[in-house]
């Protein structure tokens, strides 16, 4: 069986490239079990439509495998359609937190024979497996298929009792080097990897999908540091990160891990995702030691009634120790913010603007967005707020552009207020050192988005800065 595996994008060119890791995952583990894979990466060989299609045409598969997250949506649907015009007879499936959460519309819609539900590795093997066979696929367990206007779910997976057990992901596969040379989240081109040390995360909050359920799985730190080693002996990286959901969520692995970097690779630096709650200074300075210098904290809100909507289970006073606590180990503290939750108001918006001044920080505020499979999606569905599911995903973004009003103001109301606090916190933040970080912003535009990119940003930035008090 020849298999080809697609991550879908637009080409768009940019300087900064996401490693599919899913998709390799489950490349490297067909490939051990002696499946031809090839790859069609539109994000890492910038591909256009038309490249795409006649690579998969070329690779001449049995069974086509789409990736990519929900916000990828048009691009599998239209991919789907001409591959199953061109090639009718071909099996074709999708996966990932796209596929997975909306399997119905994704089946119709992109015309395909299955999605693989949630983690894809077995599934994958044991789909292949049976098409090569000529045994019933439908009975393998993790997936979902159409049986006439029905969609059908198989018995589902059990999650993979052991990640160790896994390859390491077919980075050889991909045009790899395009995004170990890529502009990482610190805007700088050290060659960079990044390593996926555990699946799963305890806590519940509303906006968040949930792959790979509330139980923690990890790797043994052995494992994890090997495949650093790995990555540095055969691409050169010197910087690396652990794009886990939370890779802070056991205190021992992440002291194992530590002492492993520090033994074995003094020189590497790494960031990961943490929790406020879930970090302390001996850890922290554990971490730093061994190469940390950016923790991404999802702050999301500096006022107690939404983060309490939120279920973060966690307080603003919690979050201004956490990134106290991580400056003071001498890592860069990052926050990300929201704003649109069910129940946002000025006063609630006032209190991240508030926030953002004590905690010293500043950073893009998202709107709030329900994505597919999240507590908020259900609830903005039985709100009558999300009437046609295709169209909302069709208009899908990174969530800097509003596509639901979960809030009781009005659209034109959120997107002032969204513009006055997003002027507020950076201006803020500059004028507090204004010598250092003005240049410093200035720069990364520039890195970001060449001149061109400077004068519209430059243009935005003074807009927001100006941005009259909502009141
Ligand atoms: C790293 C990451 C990113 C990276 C990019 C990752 C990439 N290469 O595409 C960045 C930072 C860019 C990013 C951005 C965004 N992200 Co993100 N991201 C993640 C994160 C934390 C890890 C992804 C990962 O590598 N996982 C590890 C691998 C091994 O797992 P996996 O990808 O799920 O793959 C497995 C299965 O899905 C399946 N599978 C995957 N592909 C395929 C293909 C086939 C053919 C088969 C059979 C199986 C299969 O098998 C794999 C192995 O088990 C996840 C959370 C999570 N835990 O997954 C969120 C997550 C995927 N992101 C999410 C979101 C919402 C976003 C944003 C929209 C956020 C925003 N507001 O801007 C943007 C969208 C960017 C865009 N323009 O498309 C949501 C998606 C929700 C949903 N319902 O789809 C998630 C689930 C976060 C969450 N918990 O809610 N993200
Ligand atoms: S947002 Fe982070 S902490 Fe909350 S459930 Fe998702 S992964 Fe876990």
């Amino acid at each position: 069986m020849r298999v080809t595996l697609v991550y879908p994008n637009y080409g768009s060119g940019k300087r900064s490239k996401y490693f599919p890791f899913g998709l390799a995952y489950v490349a490297a583990s067909l490939s051990r079990a002696g499946v031809a894979v090839s790859v069609v990466d539109m994000e890492g060989d910038d591909l256009s439509v038309e490249d795409a299609v006649r690579r998969i045409l070329d690779s001449d598969p049995d069974i086509v495998g789409f990736g990519g997250m929900v916000t990828r949506y048009r691009i599998v649907r239209e991919l789907g359609r001409r591959v199953r015009s061109l090639l009718p007879d071909v099996f074709m499936v999708a996966g990932n937190s796209g596929a997975s959460t909306l399997p119905g519309l994704y089946l119709e819609k992109c015309r395909l024979n299955a999605v693989v539900l949630g983690e894809g590795e077995a599934t994958s093997l044991e789909l292949v497996s049976a098409l090569d066979s000529g045994s019933e696929w439908r009975e393998v367990p993790g997936i979902a298929f159409q049986d006439g206007d029905r969609t059908v779910h198989s018995p589902p997976r059990p999650l993979l009792p052991d990640l160790d057990s896994l390859p390491y992901p077919a980075w050889d596969l991909f045009p790899v080097e395009s995004y170990i040379r890529s502009m990482d989240h610190r805007l700088k081109t050290q060659p960079h990897m990044e390593v996926v040390a555990s699946r799963g995360c305890p806590y519940s909050c509303v906006y968040c999908y949930h792959i790979y359920g509330r139980r923690v799985r990890r790797r043994s730190p052995c494992s994890v540091v090997a495949e650093i080693e790995e990555l540095v002996d055969r691409y050169g990286i010197e910087y690396t990160g652990f794009p886990d959901d939370l890779f802070t969520s056991d205190r021992e692995f992440v002291m194992e891990v530590c002492g492993l970097l520090r033994q074995r690779l003094p020189n590497i630096r790494w960031s990961c995702i943490g929790r406020v709650n879930m970090v302390d200074p001996e850890m922290l300075s554990a971490m730093r030691e061994a190469g940390c210098d950016w923790i991404s904290y999802g702050i999301e809100s500096g006022s107690d009634r939404m983060l309490d909507r939120m279920k973060r289970m966690v307080t603003a006073e919690d979050c201004l120790r956490g990134i106290r606590m991580t400056r003071e180990a001498g890592i860069h503290a990052e926050g990300s913010f929201m704003i649109g939750m069910f129940g946002e108001t000025e006063e609630t918006v006032r209190d991240t603007v508030e926030f953002c001044r004590r905690a010293d920080i500043t950073a893009p505020m998202l709107f709030v967005t329900p994505y597919p499979g999240t507590e908020i999606f259900g609830e903005a569905l039985e709100k009558g707020l999300i009437d046609d599911i295709e169209d909302f995903l069709e208009r899908m973004n990174a969530a800097d552009h509003l596509l639901v009003n979960l809030t009781d103001m009005p659209d034109h109301e959120l997107h002032r207020l969204k513009e006055w606090a997003q002027g507020r916190i950076g201006r803020g933040y500059l004028l507090r050192k204004p010598l250092t970080r003005v240049p410093r912003l200035l720069w990364k535009h520039i890195r970001l988005s060449g001149g061109g990119g400077l004068v519209r940003d430059a243009r935005e930035l003074a807009r927001s800065f100006l941005g009259r008090d909502p009141s």
